[in-house]
């Protein structure tokens, strides 16, 4: 059955564990529409939208300051955004997806990076890079054990790829498993794996007789460690680990059975990237509505700034980037829908928004003037977050050489 929409009002009488900031972005949000693409939309995508917009504005704008300030992820979220469908959005219902379309859950990861990035995350990892390669390439005890729970928030799940050499380049993995008797023996180590200390549940890519495979780890396992990082300056409400794995025992039933080399790990990219190419728009739709209420209360020179040219310069430029914006990912989410989407294709929309979300987060503290670095603004947390947004699931300069392949037919990767 499908969880979206929720009744907001169920949210409202939920208890925070942070005690609410007084937030100047409380202000109601007034979403950017100039083209009018609402009219593309369907009444349950709108739902779905409204759903997630009034949790963020509920459950997720009143603590996050004060959870980016303590460098803490607020878990009491995850069982709230659960109830709420947002796990396995677009994943088949029989196992515990809210069985929706893309736009459907491109438009949830953008009202929840409106919210914060490092939330957007946790559902993206839970979501799009543990539910999807669990269902796509899992054996059916795998789905069964751990789709309903991860989609219901009782486990966490987490993706290993990354590792302290291989960044970029995930084909010079060196993590490994050696087959033994009854299973595998896994060695090496992964870095900068959202969610890692949290998981019950890792999917590890390792090579097997020097080929990429994909394992499950599952927390408690004698060797496996997965300490946090810490000293971020970005994603500060998003937990950021080590996964340490010193001859940990694999049972034969936890290895991936559906996929073989890296287009394993590189197919569940595509799906998260298009997620992050949606949520960085909520992003930048937060710092232009910030930009645009303080613009025009902010007085100097007799009146307000938003009456400078120069700063109408930086609001029209804003308000153009996410229109294009928006429009690029509505029409990537119908041709994933068709079934037709190609990885380059969600490359130039990844690369496009993320960078387009950066340049107006940078703007949004400019036109804040001062102000702009207080936490009573979200621009500084967002702009602090974009950085990581546009480095991982690929840098800005892994896609453009995707796309310059693409396009020429020649690589430029070495
Ligand atoms: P290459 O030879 O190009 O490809 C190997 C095989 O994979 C296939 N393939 C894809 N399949 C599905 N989706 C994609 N996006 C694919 N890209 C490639 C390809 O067709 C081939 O298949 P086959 O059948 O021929 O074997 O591989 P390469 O080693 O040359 O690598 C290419 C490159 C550099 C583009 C790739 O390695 C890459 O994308 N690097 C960037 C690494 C990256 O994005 N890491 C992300 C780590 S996870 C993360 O950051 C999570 S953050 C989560 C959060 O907090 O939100
Ligand atoms: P490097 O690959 O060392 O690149 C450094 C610089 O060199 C970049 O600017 C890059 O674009 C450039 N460069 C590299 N190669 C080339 C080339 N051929 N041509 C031109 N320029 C090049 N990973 C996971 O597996 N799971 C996660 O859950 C996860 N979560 C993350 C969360 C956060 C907060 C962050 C910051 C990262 C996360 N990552 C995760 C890792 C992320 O995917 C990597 O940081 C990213 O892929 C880049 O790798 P790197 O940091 O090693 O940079």
């Amino acid at each position: 059955m499908c969880r979206l929409p929720f009744t907001p009002k169920s949210l409202i009488s939920l208890s925070v564990p942070f005690s609410p900031l007084p937030n100047s972005t409380f202000m109601a949000f007034q979403s950017p529409d100039y083209l009018n693409l609402d009219e593309l939309l369907t009444e349950e995508e709108l739902l779905v939208r409204q759903t997630v917009r009034d949790f963020v504005d509920n459950e997720i704008l009143p603590i996050i300051e004060h959870a980016a300030r303590a460098g803490e992820f607020p878990l009491h979220l995850v069982k709230k955004m659960a109830e709420i469908g947002l796990f396995g959005i677009n994943l088949p219902q029989e196992y515990g997806g809210a069985g929706l379309n893309n736009v459907c859950y491109g438009l949830a990861m953008q009202e929840l990076e409106r919210g914060d990035s490092g939330i957007r995350s946790f559902a993206s990892v839970q979501s799009s890079l543990v539910m999807y390669p669990i269902y796509t390439y899992g054996s059916e005890e795998q789905r069964q054990k751990w789709l309903p729970k991860l989609a219901a928030g009782e486990a966490i799940g987490c993706f290993g790829l990354t590792e302290p050499d291989a960044g970029s380049n995930p084909a010079g993995m060196l993590t490994n498993a050696k087959r033994v008797e009854g299973g595998f023996v896994l060695n090496g180590a992964k870095m900068w794996i959202t969610n890692g200390t949290l998981a019950d549940v890792a999917v590890v890519w390792a090579k097997l007789d020097g080929v990429v495979r994909g394992f499950l780890v599952e927390k408690g396992m004698k060797g496996f460690s997965a300490p946090e990082m810490k000293g971020k300056h970005s994603l500060r409400a998003s937990v950021t680990s080590e996964l340490v794995f010193q001859d940990v025992f694999l049972p034969e039933e936890n290895i991936l059975p559906g996929v073989e080399g890296l287009k394993g790990p590189l197919g569940c990219l595509t799906q998260a990237r298009f997620g992050i190419s949606w949520g960085v728009v909520g992003a930048a739709m937060a710092c232009y509505d910030s930009s645009l209420n303080y613009a025009k209360s902010r007085i100097q020179f007799g009146k307000p700034i938003a009456g400078f040219q120069l700063t109408q310069d930086k609001l029209v430029f804003m308000l153009n980037e996410i229109t294009k914006a928006q429009m690029i990912c509505w029409r990537v989410a119908k041709i994933k829908d068709a079934k037709t989407l190609r990885p380059q294709q969600v490359s130039l929309v990844k690369r496009n928004n993320c960078e387009m979300a950066l340049t107006i987060a940078r703007m949004s503290r400019e036109i804040h003037g001062a102000n702009g670095i207080l936490d009573e603004y979200p621009v500084m947390r967002h702009a602090a977050n974009l950085e990581s947004v546009k480095t991982y699931e690929g840098t800005h300069e892994m896609h453009t050489l995707i796309l310059g392949q693409d396009i020429t037919g020649i690589a430029a990767f070495e």
